[in-house]
Formats: structure tokens, sequence, C-alpha cells
């Protein structure tokens, strides 16, 4: 078994501490960390994803390998941040409304940081008043909602038709993700933004805000 092999079948087992361990060995290797993100962490939670549709994982089990991804991205995360020139625009970022589901949400708060963006982010489960209101408090060019939930998914047409109805529409730009989130959805809804993955989610506000 590779490293990264070895990180992703760690995480599937939820072993929080080897996953930590394997992922610093992996960078003392030398290993890139985009690499280890990809084929480590992110390919072991596409199998627990797969695992937990086809019932052959629970809920526990799926807490116990994000508790495991999480050990791997606070890792990742300074070498992930290192990158970034300070303060390019201001995003407001959230789980919407009903949602709990983080882990994409907080990978997206990372790469937007590292790329310069002030990254406020609300947390998960956030109803869409409270998006404008920050939005608005802290004066930020962006809002990005996540939601990995069909039944919640509306919760992100409720946020712009509030932005609509607060008359900010034109002058703040809406982005949406997450694992169920189409840019056919998007486009139905009015987002102004739609994009797959956390790497396309900062191409995606640098376009939004004409900074390409
Ligand atoms: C981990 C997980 C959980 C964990 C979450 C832990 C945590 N702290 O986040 C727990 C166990 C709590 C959980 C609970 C539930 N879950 Co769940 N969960 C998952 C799982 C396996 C992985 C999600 C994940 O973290 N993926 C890794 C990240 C990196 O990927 P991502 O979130 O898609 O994010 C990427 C992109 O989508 C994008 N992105 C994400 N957000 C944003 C935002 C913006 C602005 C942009 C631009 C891009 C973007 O960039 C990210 C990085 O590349 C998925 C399976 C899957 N295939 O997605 C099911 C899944 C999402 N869950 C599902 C379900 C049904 C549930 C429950 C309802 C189960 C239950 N019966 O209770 C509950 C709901 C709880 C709630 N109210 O939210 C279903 C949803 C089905 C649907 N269509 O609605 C899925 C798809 C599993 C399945 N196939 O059945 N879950």
């Amino acid at each position: 078994m590779t490293e990264l092999e070895e990180i992703a079948q760690n995480l599937i087992e939820g072993n929080e501490n080897e996953v930590g361990e394997l992922t610093q060995r992996a960078l003392a290797k030398g290993i890139n960390v985009i690499e280890i993100l990809n084929k480590g962490l992110l390919g072991g939670m596409n199998v627990v994803g797969e695992r937990f549709k086809q019932a052959e994982m629970f809920i526990p089990e799926v807490l116990l390998a994000a508790r495991a991804m999480n050990a791997g991205m606070n890792i990742l995360k300074p070498l992930l941040l290192s990158a970034g020139f300070r303060n390019v625009g201001s995003i407001v970022l959230g789980t919407v409304r009903g949602d709990i589901h983080e882990i994409g949400k907080n990978l997206v708060g990372i790469m937007l940081s590292g790329a310069g963006f002030e990254v406020i982010d609300l947390g998960v489960n956030v109803p869409p008043q409270r998006f404008i209101e920050v939005v608005v408090e802290k004066k930020a060019q962006l809002i990005g909602m996540s939601a990995l939930l069909t039944v919640t998914m509306p919760a992100m047409k409720d946020t712009i038709d509030e932005l609509k109805g607060a008359g900010l529409k034109t002058q703040i730009k809406t982005m949406i993700g997450g694992a169920t989130v189409t840019q056919r959805y998007a486009d139905e809804i009015g987002a102004d933004g739609y994009a797959q993955d956390a790497v396309s989610a900062v191409s995606k506000a640098k376009e939004l805000l004409n900074l390409n």
C-alpha cells in the first residue's frame, strides 16, 4: 500500500491519530500537499460516501471518518494557506439552514483564504437572514453557501430571495456548492456562480469579483 492509500484506508476506518501521523509523514517525505489532500484524504472520503450510500457504513462510522479527515486537514491547512496574498475581497461563507455538513465548506474556506480572501465563516445551519446581516455588517462582496442535502438546497434560494428583498442582489454576488448542487440549480435559483470543488471555487470567486 502506498502512503496515500494508507491515509485513505485509515480515514475510512476512522483512525484519527493515524491519519494525522500519516499525513505528517507524507509531508516529511516530500509528497505534494494537493496530492495528499486529493488522493489521501478526499480519496478516503469518496469511499466513505459510496459505502454510506450503499448502507455499508452508518452515521457513527461516517462521523469518525469525518473526524479523521479533519485531523489530516488541520495539518495541511497552514500549507494550503501559505500561498496567498492578503485581502483580495471578503466572503461570508456558511452551510445553509438545516444542514450540518461542514467538511467541504471548510475546505472551500481554506482555499479561499489561501488565495487572499477574507473568509467570514458562519459555520453550519445558517439561516438566510444571518447571511444577509453579516454580509452587510462586514461590507463583504460575496456570499458562499454550501448544501449537501437535497432537502436543504431550497435554503439557498431563500437566502438569494432575502438578498433580493433587501435590494442587495445586484451589489452582492452569490456562489453555491456542495455534492448535490449543480450549475443548473444555480441558474434556476439565480445564484451568480457555482463551483464543483474547492479549487474551482477560488477561480469562480475571482471571476465574480472581476479579479481574474
Ligand atoms: C461526512 C458526511 C456526513 C457527516 C457530516 C460530518 C461533518 N462534520 O461535516 C454526518 C454523519 C454528520 C452526516 C449526516 C447526514 N447525512 Co451525510 N454525508 C457525508 C458524506 C459521506 C461526505 C460529505 C463530505 O464531507 N464530503 C467531502 C467534501 C470535501 O466534499 P463536499 O462536501 O461535496 O465539498 C466539495 C464540493 O461539493 C464543493 N463545495 C462544498 N461546499 C461548497 C460551497 C461553495 C460556495 C462552493 C463554491 C463549493 C462547495 O467543494 C468541496 C471541496 O472540494 C456524504 C456523501 C457524499 N458523497 O457527499 C453524505 C451525504 C451528503 N449525507 C447524506 C445524508 C442523507 C445525511 C443525513 C440526512 C443522514 C441521516 N439519515 O441522518 C444526515 C443529515 C444531517 C444534517 N442535518 O445535515 C446524503 C445526502 C443525500 C441527498 N441527496 O440529500 C449523502 C450524499 C450520502 C448519500 N449518498 O446518501 N453526513
